[in-house]
């Protein structure tokens, strides 16, 4: 089993950790937890007769904001010119933990799943699966999926505009039914690096988060504060 990779070309900036502040909302703060500039330049899927099953996960530092609420994920890339439209195919949203926080997820600790559906494959178009708000107690987290494909198919997008970022987009996988997401280590490839298949880029997926909710309130407080800072100085 191989990794098959497609190259095309692409001159966008790259951002590399989006931070986003939702003003008005009730929960008034958010954060994108992210790798990716948003547009893939390639696709990655499993080569195995009969299908397989692909994983597919990046690696955070846990911030302030450790509450994840969602994750997006696109899927596919524009410039295919071969492979299944995995439009309508079911996939398993995850959010893991990093027990012994160095952020590689050989040890990962499923926190959470949710279901989802593809849609929008190969337009850089983001699916996002809500989850079962969970605060992650570990220096590093990892979110990722699990879909079975088949044969050939590149469900995985792959950002490669640089910067790309080594050791944080990761892939385990084998024969379709097999793949094991609570023990990475255990599949038929196990969890590794994209960049030991020789592919140097990151997944489309992103982590939303919150403020894990005791800080919440303090968040909210200072910002308070920087209100009735400006308040005083208008009045003086
Ligand atoms: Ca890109
Ligand atoms: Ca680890």
């Amino acid at each position: 089993m191989n990794l098959p990779g497609r190259a095309t070309k692409c001159a966008f900036a790259a951002s590399a950790l989006a931070f986003t502040l939702l003003l008005g909302e009730p929960a008034a703060f958010a954060q994108v937890y992210q790798l990716d500039d948003g547009t893939a330049e390639n696709s990655v899927g499993l080569n195995q007769t009969g299908g397989a099953d692909l994983i597919a996960l990046n690696s955070f530092m846990t911030g302030p904001f450790s509450t994840i609420t969602s994750i997006s994920i696109a899927f596919g890339f524009p410039g295919a010119t071969t492979g299944a439209n995995m439009n309508g195919t079911t996939f398993t949203a995850v959010l893991w933990s990093d027990p012994n926080g160095d952020g590689l997820p050989g040890d990962a600790v499923v926190l959470t799943t949710a279901m989802g559906v593809v849609s929008g494959f190969g337009t850089n178009t983001f699916v996002t699966v809500s989850l079962t708000p969970t605060t992650v107690l570990t220096p590093n987290f990892f979110v990722g999926f699990l879909i079975t494909q088949p044969n050939p198919a590149f469900p995985a997008a792959f950002d490669q505009t640089a910067p790309t970022f080594v050791n944080r987009s990761f892939v385990a996988g084998g024969n379709a039914g097999s793949g094991n997401i609570n023990n990475l280590s255990a599949n038929g490839i196990p969890v590794a690096p994209i960049e030991s298949f020789g592919l140097s880029g990151n997944w489309l997926i992103r982590a939303n988060a919150v403020p894990e909710p005791s800080t919440y309130l303090l968040t909210g407080m200072g910002l308070l504060g920087l209100f009735g800072a400006r308040r005083f100085l208008r009045r003086s």
